[in-house]
């Protein structure tokens, strides 16, 4: 791949600094229920380890969206629960209710965990490498193969939960009884998910993004969001760059406000802050440097809604962000009930000649 065609990708335009007009677009769980042939595929796949672990399987169910709707960005299919699978836990998809794990309650099943540097992890997620190689070949010129993880702390929940819990009582229940253990897990989260990314970067992904998805229910104690997010992502952000010299990476701390947000971009060492629904975007805007970088924010149920709520939700995102750099995305991820029409509708206000 040369440099000039990596040059034309607009995606990595903008996590350089530039302000594209219209910003380029993906959604997060763009390949997913809500579209026909993902879920023709996943009839086939058996179950959804299988599918995350079939380069056949995952390369298609990615290029997907890219086809239909022609994104700027396409995100490799996987999960980040693939990491605890990983390390040696029971991990299970269960369908209609999400992912079950044999909680992590204590010393013995950490201690049952692979050390971060046995080979087991990366053979066991060696396919997720294959998969980002195919992409790389398949994929459009211009369009941006972004790798992901999920942050320390929000995989570290599902480990201790076992499954997702509206507000986390599990994981911070675990913090109070043993805080040492959860500095021990998040440590080795930390140092598996920085060789996991840079894995990805060097199988042909041009940027990565990290799913802090539970940042809004944190520990007790002082600066939890410190401590328990950002200390954790700037230390793999640091130590990614440390192998991969100028790797982008974005942040999406889903549920931390509009400060931590802002926070995102000056603590973290993040390129790009994903931004969930319920911030004020031009809010985050102005409190931001403009050469910041901001990514998402439109309500995935406004997508469920269509109509023109969602042309005039399109088109204020487009407002606060005039002239600055943003990648066009949701809020969090679409829904299996989002009508495919709406996609479209969502993309021809975000390209209409302006
Ligand atoms: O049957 C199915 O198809 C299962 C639905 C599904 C899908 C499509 C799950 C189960 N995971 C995925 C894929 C997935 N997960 C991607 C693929 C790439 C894309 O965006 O298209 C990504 C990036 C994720 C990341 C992920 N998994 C997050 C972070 C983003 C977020 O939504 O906040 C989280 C929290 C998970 C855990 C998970 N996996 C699946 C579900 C239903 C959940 C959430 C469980 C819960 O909290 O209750």
């Amino acid at each position: 791949m040369g440099q000039s065609e990596c040059a034309d990708r607009a995606v990595l335009r903008v996590l350089s600094g530039e302000a594209l007009s219209p910003p380029p677009a993906w959604m997060m769980r763009q390949a997913g229920r809500y579209l026909p042939e993902y879920r023709e595929v996943r009839a086939q796949a058996g179950s959804f380890l299988d599918l995350c672990y079939s380069p056949d399987f995952a390369t298609e169910v990615t290029l997907q969206p890219i086809r239909r709707f022609g994104f700027e960005a396409a995100i490799l299919f996987s999960d980040i629960l693939v990491v605890p699978h990983a390390l040696g836990q029971d991990v299970r998809f269960v369908e209609g209710e999400g992912p079950r794990l044999d909680p992590l309650s204590g010393r013995v099943e950490f201690e049952a965990l692979r050390r971060h540097d046995d080979p087991a992890i990366f053979a066991r997620l060696a396919p997720v490498f294959e998969t980002v190689r195919r992409l790389r070949r398949e994929l459009p010129a211009q369009t941006t193969l972004l790798g992901f993880c999920g942050a320390p702390w929000t995989v570290a929940s599902y480990m201790i939960g076992g499954r997702g819990t509206s507000d986390l009582a599990p994981a911070r229940a675990f913090a109070q009884q043993d805080p040492g253990l959860l500095d021990a897990l998040i440590d080795r989260l930390v140092k598996v998910q920085t060789a996991y990314l840079v894995r990805q970067l060097q199988a042909g992904a041009d940027a990565v993004q990290i799913f802090e998805s539970h940042a809004g229910s944190l520990p007790d104690g002082p600066d939890p969001l410190a401590r328990f997010s950002f200390a954790p992502i700037s230390r793999m952000i640091e130590g990614v760059r440390a192998q991969v010299p100028g790797a982008r990476i974005i942040v999406f701390a889903r549920g931390s406000g509009l400060d931590g947000h802002a926070r995102v971009a000056e603590e973290t060492g993040a390129d790009a802050v994903g931004v969930d629904w319920a911030v004020d975007l031009g809010a985050l805007r102005r409190r931001l440097p403009e050469s910041a970088v901001t990514q998402g924010n439109l309500h995935p149920d406004t997508l469920i809604e269509g109509g023109p709520a969602l042309d005039r939700a399109v088109d204020s995102i487009l407002e606060a962000t005039h002239g600055l750099p943003h990648i066009f995305n949701l809020g969090h991820g679409i829904t299996p009930q989002t009508p495919v029409a709406h996609v479209e509708q969502m993309l021809a206000r975000l390209r209409r000649p302006r």
